[in-house]
């Protein structure tokens, strides 16, 4: 068995998690924000047996898109004045970022 841990926007999750429950997957949704741009984003939590794994995958891959977005650099930069002025920054958020565990062991009481 595998937990895919998807840290997803929050534009696709509502569209993701339907997607994976019509496909007969559970999943667990986190309200999360991602340290960088600190904003709100996603972090679903999916556990799948092994042969599962990949359909589980091809659904986040078809759901999920990346999106261009600005933000605010979090690290200002000095101004002549010697003051800190914040600036803009493009970067390029998602489609999902998933990290993959092996799970030991699966427990429901
Ligand atoms: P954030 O940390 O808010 O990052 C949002 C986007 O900002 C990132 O998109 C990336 O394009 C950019 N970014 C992040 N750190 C940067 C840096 N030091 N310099 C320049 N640009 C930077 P994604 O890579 O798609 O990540 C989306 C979200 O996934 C992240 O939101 C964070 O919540 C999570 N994430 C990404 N990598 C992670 C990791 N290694 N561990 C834990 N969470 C991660």
């Amino acid at each position: 068995m595998k937990l895919i841990i998807a840290i997803v926007q929050d534009e696709d999750s509502a569209r993701l998690v339907r997607g994976l429950m019509d496909a007969g997957y559970g999943v667990t949704k986190l309200a999360t924000t991602g340290g960088f741009l600190r904003a709100g984003n996603t972090t679903l939590l999916v556990g799948v047996e092994d042969d599962r794994f990949d359909g589980a995958m091809e659904v986040i891959e078809k759901i999920c898109k990346s999106r261009k977005q600005i933000a605010t650099s979090p690290s200002p930069m000095s101004g002549s004045a010697g003051v800190y002025v914040p600036y803009p920054v493009e970067v390029v958020v998602g489609g999902a970022t998933v990290f993959v565990l092996n799970v030991e062991k699966f427990v429901k009481i």
